[in-house]
């Protein structure tokens, strides 16, 4: 699909929705528009299925769940945005875009911090995620229902290379998402980060405009990265996760068994979301050796001490809350 045909088609999807918005809500039902740059074969994509589905049991006829992958109704990153804007009512947004508004969540952007998908989901289902989620819905205006495991972060090169420290990946064009966040981590990694958005990665690692990517497993399987790839380096530098958030207009509007039901269907999403991943994750690498791919592992204690360095000494680190880095590490 070309750019423009593409934007006209957005164009008039948004007129739609908004005639739908409005026709739905007269029907008594009210319409939750999901936006997300998942693939359709990735766990994170399927599991918005997972989420329509429960709430279809759970609350019947209540509301009108329209689920778009692929960014086809909003580019990566431009969700929250479209939240507080009224065009888009759920969305599963990443640290980094909640960093961008509010600094001091970008203590989850931050490399090696979190240890494995246990910590992460200990952290943000206790009292540290219920004190932060309360500051992303004051600034942000949306809600956080579930938090979903995207996966382990690894390095995925376009050609082979022996990557021991930071120091080898010196001089990789290697692609971030495009913002400063993520830019900060590629170059904590030691490469020089490309800002990309994701639906242009495959056709970047294709024609070589770009030297690699970074991506969980599960990821790189389903977006088909590995056809034009040739080493993955299990780097592990960041345990990333996505935060399924409702637009605080549409969690107000809806009754106290209305918000339950929406909670329990994202939690049931994040848990199928999770479980698949996690399995997964364990099985990948040998697809990837079947695949041709070259799997290694660099010298993980000096990535681990480059890119902790670099944060400690970041400017973002002092929009850290104060003591958040001790009880985010004493969490078990
Ligand atoms: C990516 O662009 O690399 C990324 O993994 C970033 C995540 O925050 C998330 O947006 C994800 O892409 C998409 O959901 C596509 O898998």
């Amino acid at each position: 699909m070309t750019f423009d045909s593409r934007r006209r088609r957005l164009a008039a999807g948004l007129v739609l929705s908004g005639l739908a918005s409005r026709g739905a809500r007269a029907a008594g039902k009210t319409l939750l528009r999901i936006s997300t740059p998942a693939v359709p074969d990735d766990w994170h994509a399927k599991m918005w299925t997972v989420f329509k589905d429960t709430l279809e049991q759970s609350a019947p006829g209540e509301f009108e769940v329209q689920v778009n992958l692929n960014a086809a109704l909003f580019k990566q990153g431009a969700e929250p945005a479209a939240m507080a804007r009224g065009n888009l009512e759920l969305a599963s947004i990443s640290a980094f875009d909640i960093a961008k508004l509010l600094p001091e969540f970008s203590i989850f952007t931050a490399g090696y911090m979190l240890r494995d998908p246990q910590h992460q989901q200990k952290v943000f289902n206790g009292p540290i995620g219920d004190e932060m989620f309360k500051r992303v819905s004051d600034k942000l205006g949306v809600t956080v229902l579930a938090t979903a495991y995207l996966g382990t972060r690894q390095v995925n090169l376009r050609d082979v290379r022996k990557v021991t420290t930071p120091a080898d990946l010196k001089g990789v064009k290697l692609r971030m998402p495009g913002s400063k966040e993520w830019l900060f981590l590629g170059q904590a990694l030691g490469a020089t980060p490309t800002p990309l958005a994701f639906g242009e990665v495959y056709l970047g690692l294709k024609t070589g405009t770009i030297d690699g990517q970074d991506n969980p497993l599960p990821t790189v399987r389903a977006a088909k990265f590995y056809e034009v790839t040739k080493q993955l380096v299990l780097t592990s530098h960041l345990v990333d996760g996505l935060f399924i958030a409702v637009a605080d207009t549409t969690w107000n509007a809806a009754s106290p068994a209305q918000r339950q039901k929406l909670k329990a269907a994202a939690q049931a999403a994040a848990r199928y979301n999770n479980d698949h991943r996690i399995q997964e994750e364990a099985q990948l690498v040998e697809f990837f050796k079947q695949q041709g791919l070259q799997v290694t592992t660099p010298d993980v204690a000096a990535f681990r001490h480059a890119v902790q360095q670099a944060y400690a000494a970041s400017e973002q680190a002092k929009a850290w809350p104060q003591g958040m880095l001790g009880r985010i590490n004493g969490t078990s």
